[in-house]
């Protein structure tokens, strides 16, 4: 038998990762997972359980109807990583406002955490995989003060910890701390995760392409040449593409991450900043990606070089394969 290494174990090895840090990232880490672990039982249950898969019947600011499980996981992760008391500020995809921690023990915490406690809400009710997505920045205002707003408009490449947990056949948990990407399996009947994809690496190049491409009509001409690309033939680029589009972002994530692919979420004629948020889900992603050796692009910057204006800022994303994402690149800015 190979030498099982549990989350927990993990955590504890690559604390040394962090020189700086004295276990508070090992501890938001830790609360992350009993989060994830409480959020699965749920999840579980939902096809079951009226009261919590029921809409709530109010929308987010954005105008989206909240589904039940969306604020249970988002009061969920807000008060697992309050009561390790290491984070000054948390802001999440389903609340308006960041949420400042402004007794003591919070303007004293080095981290913010961005979160989007459910993505792909829509598909609950389907019984198709959803995900959590966070991402950790270090603060850059003074400690021992509360959070400011710079805290969280932060620039991507400026995460130290970001990861996503998909709700599939089995509940993964994969993350980066800068020094590559690990994904755990979950183990239901015991409670843990184990490590089952160590260091993960994206192919440099895939055959799967990952667009809601219904929209097709909407898209500029750029992105319309880049999927009539995918569609055509050319045998040693292996086209055409598979198309392949859950429509829960980090299932389709998720699988290009492991076999090769693009993932696209384009501006349109009628999302012209397309629909993913920068903070909450772009950011995250990007960082994970690259970490495993791929790129995210907005279709003509670096998605981590981005300097967000505001909290639920939305943004073009593009993800994947380097190659392929090259590609794209070169498509959409007519090279
Ligand atoms: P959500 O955070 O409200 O769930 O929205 C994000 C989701 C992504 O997971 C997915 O890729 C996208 O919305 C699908 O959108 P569309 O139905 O427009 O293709
Ligand atoms: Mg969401």
């Amino acid at each position: 038998m190979n030498k099982i290494i549990t989350l927990g174990e993990f955590i504890i090895q690559k604390q040394a990762d962090f020189p700086y840090a004295k276990g508070e990232l090992s501890r938001l880490l830790s609360a992350i997972r009993l989060a994830t672990k409480v959020l699965n039982s749920q999840i579980n249950k939902a096809g079951l359980v009226d009261d919590i898969l029921g809409g709530m019947g109010t929308e987010n600011i954005q105008g989206e109807d909240q589904k039940k499980l969306d604020l249970y996981a988002n009061e969920l992760f807000i008060n697992a990583l309050k009561a390790r008391n290491e984070v000054c500020g948390i802001a999440s995809e389903e609340e308006d406002r960041s949420i400042i921690f402004e007794n003591e023990v919070g303007q004293n915490g080095k981290y913010v955490v961005l979160i989007d406690p459910i993505d792909g809400s829509s598909n609950i009710e389907v019984n198709v995989s959803i995900g959590t997505i966070f991402a950790i920045y270090r603060r850059v205002s003074k400690i021992g003060t509360p959070a400011t707003t710079k805290d969280f408009l932060q620039e991507g490449k400026q995460q130290v910890v970001a990861g996503y947990v998909i709700f599939g056949s089995s509940t993964m948990l994969v993350f980066t701390t800068g020094n590559g990407v690990n994904g755990f399996t979950y183990d239901p009947s015991v409670g843990v995760f184990y490590l089952s994809h160590p260091n993960i690496k994206i192919p440099k190049t895939g055959n799967i392409y990952s667009i809601n491409e219904g929209q097709y009509e909407y898209f500029s001409p750029e992105v319309q040449s880049y999927i009539k690309y995918c569609k055509s033939i050319d045998s040693k680029t292996n086209r055409p593409y598979t198309g392949r589009y859950i429509g829960s972002m980090i299932a389709d994530f998720h699988r290009n991450l492991l076999k090769g692919g693009i993932y696209m979420y384009p501006a349109s004629s009628n999302l012209p900043n397309g629909k993913l948020r920068l903070l909450y889900e772009c950011n995250p992603m990007a960082f994970l990606v690259e970490q495993a050796g791929g790129a995210a692009t907005n279709g003509s910057t670096r998605i981590l070089d981005l300097s967000p204006k505001e909290l639920h800022q939305r943004t073009p994303f593009f993800a994947g394969s380097p190659e392929m994402v090259n590609q794209l690149e070169v498509i959409l800015q007519g090279k």
